[in-house]
């Protein structure tokens, strides 16, 4: 039986072509700056975001805080969503290791902030607060739904950034996936952003690692950073070689899996006991919600997997599916015919 793995596209395998490259790698030690296909990554890495430099990094929880590691100083403060997978999702590793300051703002749901809540949550110069230092933002925002941050959003955070004399920093876990959507270059997102940090290992499918992009000088501070993290690598070309054909022949596709997901979305809707708000399907994730009092999403989970297909449930109502390389129109629909029957015997009984 195969199994239909929609908890996450963290769980695609690489490619052939992935596993080919690995194999033929030339390695080198990547401390000494000696790993070639390490090397050739961040250099694509830097000129598909339009920046100086990048760093590659062993996943996205390690770019997000390299990166604000090295924008902050111990008590600066972050202002981010409340609903960001760095504030969420990430352990707290800016305050446990960086003795930096969390200032959530609310996230609406299309995975903005306010602009006036931005400005009403940075600090006045005064002894009692800390120092505002950093802006975060998350483009696709995942717990919002995989919704997509527009271009002109982005502009208008970093020209109130700039205002205030603020740095922005971008989790751009799946930026890509933003940029396919959109149908723009990424740089017309990351122009705006001073690092950005973005997943191999998504939908891109590379088997590990992220990569963080910014200038010259913020990449060799935070090269340092990561070091410090224990996160310097050796023959870290096994990794980045997947890497350079996730970038080189993996991002085009993504609108595949949005199809997918929109396919999905829409057989949601018309189920019995199940809602959408197909407005927030916008990528690759489909957030739905249970609305049932017989049972769980924990049984819903459950019985599903008893056909192979794989589901999370994010909270009591919540369920989340994501589409990724791995999953096929068929896989779709073969989702959709189990959704449908399970929710037709439960209300039958
Ligand atoms: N997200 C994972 C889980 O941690 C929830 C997923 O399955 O979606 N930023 C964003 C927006 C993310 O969604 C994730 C992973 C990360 C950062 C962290 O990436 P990793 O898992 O590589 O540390």
């Amino acid at each position: 039986m195969k199994i239909i793995d929609l908890r996450s596209d963290t769980v695609t395998l690489p490619t052939q072509e992935m596993l080919r490259a690995i194999y033929d790698s030339d390695l080198g030690d990547d401390v000494y700056g000696e790993d070639p296909a390490t090397n050739r990554l961040e250099e694509m890495a830097a000129e598909r975001t339009g920046k100086e430099a990048a760093l590659m990094v062993v996943s996205g929880t390690m770019g997000n805080l390299v990166s604000i590691l090295t924008h902050c100083r111990r008590g600066e403060e972050v202002i981010l969503g409340n609903k960001s997978h760095t504030f969420i999702y990430e352990a707290g590793g800016m305050s446990a290791l960086g003795g930096i300051h969390p200032h959530t703002v609310v996230n609406q749901p299309d995975g903005t902030m306010l602009l006036e809540d931005i400005q009403l949550a940075i600090r006045s110069d005064n002894i009692h607060f800390p120092r505002t230092r950093l802006i975060c933002l998350e483009n696709t925002h995942n717990y919002c739904g995989g919704t997509v941050l527009p271009v002109q959003y982005m502009e208008e955070t970093a020209a109130l950034a700039q205002k205030n004399s603020l740095q922005v920093h971008l989790d751009g876990a799946r930026i890509f996936n933003a940029a396919v959507a959109l149908g723009v270059d990424v740089k017309e997102l990351t122009r705006y952003v001073d690092s950005v940090s973005f997943c191999l290992s998504k939908g891109l499918s590379a088997p590990v690692g992220s990569v963080i992009c910014g200038s010259s000088n913020f990449i060799e501070e935070a090269r340092r950073n990561r070091k410090m993290l224990g996160g310097g690598m050796r023959q870290c070309g096994i990794i980045a070689a997947a890497g350079i054909i996730a970038l080189e022949q993996m991002v085009e596709r993504l609108n595949e899996d949005h199809a997918n997901a929109r396919r999905l979305a829409e057989g949601i809707a018309g189920i019995p006991y199940l809602s959408i708000d197909l407005d927030k399907v916008q990528t690759n994730i489909v957030y739905f919600n249970l609305k049932s009092e017989k049972i769980t999403t924990g049984t819903l989970v459950r019985q599903l997997a008893n056909d192979g297909i794989k589901i999370s449930s994010s909270g009591t109502t919540r369920l989340r599916a994501v589409t990724h390389y791995g999953i096929s129109t068929k896989d779709i629909d073969i989702t959709l015919k189990a959704l449908q029957k399970y929710m037709k015997e439960i209300y039958k009984q």
